[in-house]
This record gives structure tokens, sequence and C-alpha cells, in this order.
């Protein structure tokens, strides 16, 4: 991979079919980033605005520069993971996941805020993603900071737990949260009156990190999971939820298995590489409506 800075934007070249911003962007793993009108993508992470499209073979990253590629994007987009090297262990497992990565060759896992995951997968139960990605900015434009003006629009930071600090539970309920407004309300005020640190999460092992989660109203397993993996950076967790519970047992286990012996036989399966297994299977079984 070659990396080229010029005026507002780093240039990725080299980087093949290794990154596609369709499938990162839209394989359910973030809520922040939105598709342009010309096919780009414009997010917010960590109090920055970037847009990201590809072209003739090179991403090109606009609104940001060498420095904060080397501080910030390098590790978020996860470049210093082969995700060829990925798939083609993935491959080797079965034809399944052969043509589930074939489908979406372009994933990567961001390696997103903890915070922020613990928030938007609270939100993400039982709710549909442009629901999901309605309720997170509202939260942000009414909590976050104004970062400023990016092709027209202004953005807003994902509130940290002391911007959050003055909301009433209706409050966030007002910003489309829906019945978890009191499970966002538990989750500050906890973080707030003891000091947590979130992050610090990422050190436990992933049992512990599971269990340290589930520990908030709102958190169940399978949010629990989710947190993990795309906030936590445990790549061996497997979130069960509807899609990847269809595709599942389309192609690997009996119909009715329940999702804690689902999740067993994946981990059993794809053992450190699960996660990444997951996402491959859980956008092909959503593309593709397998098990519809
Ligand atoms: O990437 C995801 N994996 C799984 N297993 N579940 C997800 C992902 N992204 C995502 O939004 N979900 C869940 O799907 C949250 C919610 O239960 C539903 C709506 O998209």
């Amino acid at each position: 991979m070659n990396v080229i800075e010029e005026k507002n934007r780093v240039i990725l070249e080299g980087i093949g079919d290794d990154f596609e911003p369709q499938h990162v962007f839209d394989c359910g793993q973030c809520f922040r980033w939105i598709r342009q009108e010309d096919g780009s993508y414009t997010g917010v992470v960590q109090g920055r605005v970037i847009n990201v499209k590809k072209e003739n073979g090179n991403i090109i990253l606009d609104n940001t520069n060498k420095k904060d590629f080397e501080e910030i994007w390098f590790d978020y987009f996860d470049l210093g993971r082969d995700y060829t090297v990925i798939k083609k262990e993935l491959k080797a497992m079965d034809e399944y996941l052969d043509k589930a990565t074939d489908f979406g060759k372009g994933i990567r896992i961001l390696r997103q805020d903890g915070w922020e995951m613990l928030i938007s997968f609270i939100i993400s139960a039982n709710n549909r993603i442009p629901m999901i990605q309605r309720a997170i900015n509202n939260l942000s434009e009414k909590y976050g900071k104004c970062i400023g003006e990016y092709s027209g629009k202004t953005y807003y930071a994902f509130p940290t737990p002391e911007d959050f600090k003055n909301a009433t539970t209706e409050d966030i309920r007002a910003c489309q949260t829906g019945f978890r407004d009191k499970y966002i309300k538990g989750v500050v005020d906890y973080v707030n009156e003891n000091n947590e640190d979130i992050l610090s999460y990422r050190n436990l092992d992933t049992d512990e990190c599971t269990k340290a989660l589930i520990k908030f109203n709102g958190v169940g397993p399978k949010v629990a999971d989710c947190i993990a993996l795309f906030g936590m950076f445990k790549y061996d967790t497997f979130p069960v939820d509807v899609w990847v519970k269809r595709v599942m047992e389309e192609f690997y286990v009996e119909d009715n298995l329940s999702l804690p012996k689902i999740r067993k036989f994946a981990l059993d399966k794809f053992g450190d590489l699960a996660g990444f297994a997951q996402q491959y299977l859980f956008y092909y079984a959503r593309e593709l409506g397998i098990g519809r």
C-alpha cells in the first residue's frame, strides 16, 4: 500500500479488493457513515469528519491529512491487517465462507470507539438500521460537540459521558431512542458516578470483557458481542442476530438450535477468526435475504 498526501486528502494506492467502501460501511458494523450522492461515504469518527471513496482502484480519504492518517485512520481502518490472508483462511474452511468472502470481499472490521459502540448497540436492540442511525445522529446533534461544516452540512461528534451529564431520560427519549432511553441514562450515570473507563475493557480477555458489558441494563449477550467485536477488538466473538441465525441454520446447524448453542458452534468452528466470519456471513445473508 502506497500512501500519498495531497491538499486536504490522503490517497491509498494498491489496496486492491481489500477495501470496498460499500462493503465496509454498509455491512452493518457502523451507524455514522452515510452514503452520498456520488457514491462516496461521509463519516464522523473521533471528532472528525472524513469522506471516503474508491476511484481507479485507489482509496481517497478527503478532508484529512497524513498526520491524522498515521495517528487515527491507519488503525481505524485496520490497515495493518492483511485481509487477503483472512479471506484465504476462511475460504479454506468451507464452501459457504468461500462464497461469502467473495461477496463481501472489500469488508474490513473498523476499529471503533468502545463508548460509542456501547451506546449505539444498546440502541440497536430490536431496531432497524435507519432508526438506529437517526437516534445516534439526534443524540450527537443535541449533546455532541460541533465539529464544523463539510460539503455544506454541519457535523457533531458523538457525545462523551460528560456531554451527556445533564440529560434526563425524557431528553434522551426525545432523540428517538424509544424504550432504550432508560438504559442509556443508566449507563451514562454509572460511568459518570464511578469514573468508569469503558475503553479499559479492551484489556480484559474476551469472556471478561463481555461480562463487564452485560452488567449494564440494556446489554444482552448479542449486544455485548457486537460491542466487544466492533469497539473492543475482540475478534473471537460471534454476535448472533436474526440474520446470522438464518445463515447459520441455512448452512451449518439444525433449525431451532438456541442462540448460545449457535454461538458456541461458530466459536468452535471459526476460532480466532469468528468475528470476521460473522461479518462476511451477516452481510451475505442480509444482502441476499438468505433464510427469509
Ligand atoms: O454486524 C452486525 N452483526 C450482527 N450479528 N448484528 C448486527 C450487526 N449490525 C447490526 O446492526 N446488527 C443488529 O442487527 C442490530 C439489530 O439487532 C439488527 C438491526 O440491524
